[in-house]
């Protein structure tokens, strides 16, 4: 499809009205006041509009590369998706951290997974200022937690408990952190040190830097059955590959990160696992919808479930593909998913 010549009209949530203002603001930017105000109305006076054909921009869209697998090779097949409608994409590595500024102010328009258990509480705090938006959840459940290989389970029997791993802390011990347990956390902020400190874990968090970087302590641990506890999540492609489980903690609350009376420590906040049926969102940029109305439709159908996710990175971090022959991989595989994206909207 040519965006240009070929526009279509756009019906989802009356965004019809939106994007024909848009069009004609734009157009009639230059004309004296009274007449733009004039010719402003005339679109709204006109009820029902009529099957104007609304110019998506041919400004390209921006997708957020962040720095796990499963999100690369999804953003990778948006972007593909993107481009046979012919838009043109660009990437833009950035880290979770830095990218609700960048989308609240449209550098980049989209990220396609945002995790509960990392993610929710500053996605709350860009949302109130109206310039994120989200474009509808994934089928996939997720979790983040503390994670062990199986075999940590016959030396410390009473786990997946946390209390069974606040008590055989030491085993988990390194050089570096004996006689207290090693954590590796992710290079995601989380106030892990925060819950460490109200469940009175005798652990020390040494984070990784990279998502590699847990994986080769994982494999490096496994090899020797040393036991080892690190942050993980699923869908990932480490439940294909390691069994192992996460740590059960006191079940999350929201309260709990906010109340410190709130659970078994009743001086501090934070004495509760991560959300065990998180979510798992799409984001935008505001004026997306106007802007390009095809392509955001496209991301709200765009649906990922568990079992797609875990397979797209196990292309990569399993199978050794990068992140562009996965998404490939996948397109030429999943045909029919990928082309009924935005079906009911698109031209
Ligand atoms: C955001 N992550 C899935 C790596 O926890």
């Amino acid at each position: 499809m040519q965006i240009y010549q070929a526009p279509h009209p756009v019906s989802r949530n009356g965004q019809r009205y939106l994007c024909i203002s848009f069009a004609w603001f734009k157009r009639l930017r230059p004309v004296p006041g009274v007449v733009l105000l004039a010719l402003l109305m005339f679109p709204l006076l006109q009820a029902p509009p009529v099957q104007a054909s609304v110019p998506e921009s041919p400004e390209p869209l921006r997708l957020i590369l962040n720095d796990w697998t499963s999100q690369l090779v999804m953003t990778r097949i948006l972007g593909e998706v993107y481009k046979s409608h012919g838009y043109k994409v660009e990437y833009k590595l950035v880290s979770t951290k830095d990218q609700w500024a960048r989308l609240h102010r449209g550098l980049e328009h989209v990220q396609v997974e945002v995790w509960e258990g990392t993610m929710a509480h500053d996605l709350e705090k860009i949302k109130i200022h109206g310039q994120v938006i989200e474009a509808g959840d994934h089928s996939a459940k997720t979790r983040e937690e503390w994670w062990y290989p199986e075999y940590a389970e016959e030396l410390c029997p009473g786990l997946p408990d946390w209390t069974a791993l606040r008590d055989c802390a030491s085993l988990f011990a390194s050089r570096d952190t004996k006689p207290k347990g090693r954590y590796i956390a992710g290079p995601w902020e989380k106030p892990e040190h925060a819950r460490i400190r109200a469940l009175n874990m005798d652990f020390v968090l040494t984070p990784a830097k990279t998502a590699d970087e847990l994986w080769v302590e994982l494999a490096r641990a496994s090899k020797i059955k040393q036991p080892i506890v690190l942050f993980n999540w699923s869908p990932n492609w480490i439940e294909s590959r390691y069994p192992g489980k996460f740590v059960e903690f006191p079940d999350y609350a929201p309260q709990c990160e906010t109340d410190p009376s709130w659970g078994i420590n009743p001086e501090r906040p934070y004495d509760c696992g991560n959300p065990k049926d998180g979510w798992l969102k799409k984001i935008a940029w505001h004026k997306m919808p106007m802007t390009w109305p095809c392509a955001y439709a496209i991301l709200q159908d765009m649906d990922f479930n568990n079992a797609m996710i875990s397979e797209v990175a196990a292309l990569v971090d399993a199978d050794g593909l990068t992140d562009k022959q996965a998404a490939e991989k996948w397109l030429g595989e999943n045909r029919a998913v990928w082309q009924s994206w935005g079906e009911t909207s698109c031209e």
